[in-house]
């Protein structure tokens, strides 16, 4: 590697300084040791957190080196980056992830037990790093994690809240919410502080125009009021086994007043105090809604903050090695949109290019139309991101102008293609008729590329939602199918099916997940069937304690255990699930059945604070666990749990231990999901309807390993004006039996009337999700898992076969497709520092 001059010098002491970093288990303890003793100034018996603060920092000292050689690397190979903006990077725990990486788990084991301790127990200190809501944010996290493995030069950027994803905590059955300081122990061992690449984000004021005195050119001026500093925090991404270490650059909001104490004055100390909180207010919490949530301004605010932050990053790198000439910036640069959330970023790149760099409107549209790209992750019409003009006005004047300009240049277009459709002007307008921005509008006109994240969703997009869009500009359209990724959603979640994998077919899997195939060879073979249920077995008993823990309710390990986890929203259609389980308790109830399988469902989720329905389904669950779980006529047959506080570090056990995966959205709801993906790869089995992803689970796995029910997307729609829940209703004694059961009060004897709105959603001719329709179906097909399950050989067969489908849903395989046919970059081989000598 040629090392630039002003790299040279330090080379020599970075490979001094390499010489205490060594991976054999010596030098592993005396960094674990001078950590915990001489940084910390603690002891092998502190609270757990200070052995996980040790631990870590001595695992983040070997990944600096690489750290420093990848942005060596990425700059002297002067290929292309792709930058992933995001408003959420659902992390997690990190710890497990690294050692992997690095490929110093062993030693570590070995190191901490001569102490007298094991990593299970000081990786269990770990918070979470909650940093988003859901399947979009962990799906960020994921993409990182390919993208290193890859060795592709992705940078993401998102937001440091100082409060994550809210805890929920259960009381009566009622979610409470209670912040989550997840860096409350100071900072967070895996970031390092950029101050030095501090931005200053400008909000509010007007604009003026001028003639630039020299070149007559017209010049906006954006007077704003109000400045907000983006202070940097790194986070290193550790490819596996690779040299890359590439980088999640997360901005934090600083009051600029802290760097100007000087112009504090007796009389304005008050305010500017006061200001500093307003400013720190930006990156201080999480919006815990996982559907948009209109016209909250400091939402804008946090969208705008990242997007300034991240663009002027960019920009400022770009000018130093190549100063004002734009003309091979998208050569060089793609940027893609995480959902609408950062789409500002077409009207902030159009103003850096036109007003700070002094670009022509058409070159710099030409820059922004052939560098962004978006990535749409919803299909309910009600979920697109709007912003009213007057805000826009407000907080960002420049901005609005320009999104003015963009939409009469753009209906310009549209009305020359279909000259007098003033119909279709409206439909496609930036603005819509109650003068609102559409922001989703915003990223498709500003974006060569549109995809969604399935291939049932990208076509719904086409032929729905976007259609108008699609004729205009049918190329623009794709399909980039979700994934996770392997290290993590296996080799981390599941270690005893890891060393399985390991002794049968090695260990090219973990980067190359279409391997698992080979385990169809061992189907037939007695010994390996044994030895994964024994695999299961130990993976549920890991789930039973965690859900004694949480819960205090005894689950029998035997039973199937049947679990949904995921946000709480009607359209994933938890009520479903319960309307099932209250009809098995009626079955045990009233018809002692002879021939049962015994079944623990488990069901988690957050609801966002303010959907007053999600919070009811909360109760309702409570409530049926309550009558089924205290009644000793039921006992072991049937269980229901609730786990509290469902988040990254509860999946990666609940995962591994389950039997049954739900994925029971109303067909063409779900854009994809993800943890379909995550139970199919750990062995689990699916119950669920054609949406989303699971259309092409069940083409990988095959009809027959695949328990589908319900109606399809198309047949949804065709139902919807003649649908009569009462007739429904009346023509099954299963779910009358159970909405009887609902009506009677029978899981609410002393809070009367509780649930008298989820049974009127529930019975509504206009139910959106149309629940009751898919009642009968859904029965019939848990009663074929039930059976199915009797048979354990059977079952297994299926549980292999599902494993080894999954390869697809590695997000290595996503990435590649996003950079085959979107980024276009070079994968960089990082060349290391030398090792000591
Ligand atoms: C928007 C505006 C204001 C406040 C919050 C929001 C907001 C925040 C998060 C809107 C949406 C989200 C998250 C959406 C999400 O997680 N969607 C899921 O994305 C997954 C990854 O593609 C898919 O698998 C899921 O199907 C989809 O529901």
């Amino acid at each position: 590697m040629v090392i630039p001059d002003f790299e040279r010098e330090t080379e020599k002491v970075v490979r001094k300084a390499l010489r205490c970093l060594g991976n054999d288990d010596e030098s592993l303890e005396a960094s674990f040791l001078h950590y915990l003793y001489n940084t910390f100034g603690r002891h092998l018996q502190s609270p757990h957190y200070y052995l996980f603060k040790a631990l870590s920092y001595s695992v983040r000292d070997r990944l600096m080196t690489r750290w420093r050689d990848t942005w060596l690397s990425h700059y002297q190979a002067g290929t292309k980056k792709a930058y992933y903006l995001s408003m959420e990077f659902l992390i997690g725990r990190s710890l497990l992830n690294n050692l992997l990486s690095l490929d110093i788990e062993d030693p570590i084991r070995r190191v901490l037990e001569q102490l007298g301790m094991s990593l299970e127990e000081v990786e269990q200190a770990e918070r979470d790093a909650g940093l988003g809501n859901g399947g979009l944010g962990r799906l960020a996290a994921c993409f990182m994690d390919s993208c290193a493995t890859l060795q592709l030069p992705v940078m993401g950027y998102g937001l440091r809240y100082k409060y994550g994803m809210f805890r929920q905590r259960i009381q009566n059955g009622y979610q409470m919410e209670d912040p989550d300081p997840w860096l409350r122990h100071g900072e967070y061992p895996w970031e390092v502080q950029r101050a030095d690449y501090t931005c200053v984000i400008p909000f509010g004021g007007s604009t003026r125009m001028y003639k630039e005195p020299h070149s007559g050119q017209l010049i906006v001026h954006w007077d704003h009021d109000e400045e907000v500093l983006a202070v940097p925090y790194d986070v290193p991404i550790a490819g596996y086994k690779n040299q890359t270490v590439n980088t999640l650059r997360l901005w934090s909001a600083a009051s600029a007043e802290d760097f100007n104490l000087s112009e504090f004055n007796a009389g304005s100390y008050f305010e500017a105090v006061a200001e500093k909180n307003d400013a720190e207010s930006i990156t201080m919490v999480l919006y815990p809604n996982d559907a948009n949530e209109n016209g909250k301004e400091l939402r804008l605010r946090q969208q705008y903050f990242l997007v300034s932050a991240s663009l002027q990053d960019i920009l400022k790198h770009w000018r130093r090695n190549h100063g004002s000439d734009f003309s091979t910036f998208h050569d060089n640069n793609v940027f893609q949109l995480n959902d609408t959330h950062p789409s500002l970023a077409v009207a902030e790149l159009m103003r850096l290019l036109v007003d700070e760099e002094r670009l022509e409107w058409i070159e710099a549209w030409g820059i922004v139309t052939r560098t962004m790209a978006y990535t749409n992750h919803t299909l309910l019409p009600e979920a697109l991101e709007t912003w009213s003009v007057q805000l826009l006005r407000r907080l960002l004047p420049r901005h609005l102008e320009i999104i003015y300009e963009i939409n009469s240049r753009f209906l310009t277009e549209v009305s020359m293609k279909w000259p007098g459709d003033e119909q279709r002007l409206q439909r496609m307008s930036l603005i819509d008729g109650h003068d609102r921005v559409r922001m989703a509008h915003l990223a498709l006109v500003g974006s060569f590329s549109v995809n969604g994240v399935a291939e049932l969703h990208s076509r719904l997009l086409k032929e729905g939602l976007f259609h108008d869009f699609y004729e205009l500009w049918p190329g623009k359209f794709n399909n980039k199918t979700n994934g996770v990724t392997p290290r993590r959603w296996l080799a981390c979640a599941n270690p005893e099916l890891r060393e399985m994998l390991l002794e049968l077919i090695g260990d090219s899997w973990l980067t190359d997940l279409s391997q698992l195939a080979r385990l169809k060879e061992f189907i037939d073979d007695e010994s390996f069937c044994e030895r994964w249920r024994e695999v299961r077995r130990h993976n549920k008993q890991r789930l039973a304690v965690l859900i004694k823990q949480r819960t205090g309710i005894v689950v029998n390990p035997e039973a199937m255990f049947d679990v949904q986890v995921k946000r709480i929203h009607e359209y994933k259609r938890q009520l479903l699930n319960v309307l099932h389980i209250i009809h098995l308790y009626a079955r045990l109830k009233f018809e002692r059945p002879t021939e049962w399988t015994n079944r623990c469902v488990v069901i988690g989720g957050k609801a966002a604070p303010g959907y007053a329905m999600a919070k009811k389904i909360i109760k309702l669950i409570h409530n049926v666990a309550n009558v089924i779980n205290n009644d000793p006529e039921i006992g072991d047959r049937l269980k229901l749990a609730f786990v509290p506080d469902y988040n990254v570090s509860a999946m990666e056990v609940i995962c591994a231990g389950t039997d049954l995966s739900e994925q029971i959205s109303t067909a063409g709801k779900e854009a994809s999901g993800t943890g379909n993906m995550k139970f199919m790869m750990n062995g689990a089995i699916t119950i669920g309807t054609l949406d989303g992803a699971n259309v092409e689970i069940r083409d990988a796995v095959g009809a027959d390993n695949f328990f589908l029910f319900g109606l399809h997307a198309e047949e949804v729609e065709q139902r919807r004006s003649s649908y009569r829940p009462a007739a429904v209703i009346a023509g099954d004694d299963d779910l009358k039996r159970v909405m009887e059961l609902l009506r009677s009060g029978h899981f609410n004897r002393f809070e009367r009337g509780i649930f008298d709105d989820v049974i009127a959603s529930l019975t509504s001719p206009y139910d959106p999700w149309m629940t009751l329709a898919d009642f009968r179906s859904y029965v019939d097909c848990q009663n074929q898992v039930a059976e199915l399950f009797r048979d354990q050989a059977a079952w297994t067969r299926m549980s292999v076969i599902n494993s080894a489908c999954s390869g697809r849903f590695s997000t290595d395989r996503t990435m590649q497709e996003y950079n085959h046919d979107i980024w276009q970059l070079s994968p960089v081989v990082v060349e290391s520092t030398p090792d000591p000598t």
